[in-house]
């Protein structure tokens, strides 16, 4: 009995360490430094291996007149709150084809949440501060994640197997399917995934307060 018990222990051990498998990436720019913000999309060649997968809920705040997080990753079907942490009424909408939504001036909590149910880049603005711009990347894959300030991510728990991966960042000179990569994901060694993009200068809008928010109260 206690043998039988130890067999099932273990092969249940087994199968676990043998399905954890990971991926390294790390995003960098044309001058070699670190890309944060990017969007890495795992997306398994057998689509069996994203069973399970669930679209939990998010959040997408607005804090100094800014969107935190400034690029958020999202499981299509999943539900995002945008949660106004600021002490003036914001007006979220998107124009994107991927989700078009339009909240009410509000303040605090009172938005309702926003399904996203179709895969796509949402550029989230704020109709009373034009300079608001935040990205949601609604992924068709439940395996994605976002580089850190030093580029990198790691997506882990993945079966093993072939998967292709691929990189997003709201500034990318190039198209997203142009930086597709193959793996084959075995889960005794963790995989790397490099990239080299050029980013696209952007206007770089400082953080205001204060003052500055004493036009639109
Ligand atoms: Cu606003």
């Amino acid at each position: 009995m206690l043998k039988n018990f130890i067999a099932i222990v273990s092969s249940v051990f087994f199968c676990a360490a043998a399905q954890a498998a990971e991926i390294r990436a790390l995003v960098k720019d044309q001058k070699g430094k670190a890309v944060a913000d990017a969007v890495i999309l795992v997306v398994p060649v057998d689509p069996r291996n994203a069973l399970h997968a669930h679209a939990p809920a998010a959040a997408v705040d607005q804090v100094d007149k800014q969107f935190v997080p400034y690029v958020k990753p999202i499981f299509v079907g999943s539900t995002i709150r945008f949660p106004n942490s600021d002490n003036i009424r914001h007006q979220v909408y998107s124009f994107s084809p991927a989700k078009k939504f339009e909240l009410p001036l509000y303040s605090g909590t009172d938005a309702p949440p926003v399904m996203f149910d179709k895969p796509g880049v949402v550029v989230l603005g704020c109709n009373i501060h034009d300079w608001m711009i935040g990205y949601i990347y609604v992924s068709e894959t439940p395996f994605f994640a976002k580089t850190g300030p030093l580029g990198t991510a790691v997506i882990n728990d993945l079966p093993a197997g072939e998967y292709t991966v691929r990189t997003w960042h709201p500034n990318m000179d190039r198209t997203e399917e142009s930086t597709i990569q193959h793996i084959a994901l075995s889960a005794d060694t963790p995989s790397v995934a490099e990239w080299q993009i050029g980013l696209k200068p952007t206007i770089h809008v400082p953080r205001v307060s204060g003052a500055a928010s004493a036009d639109y109260p």
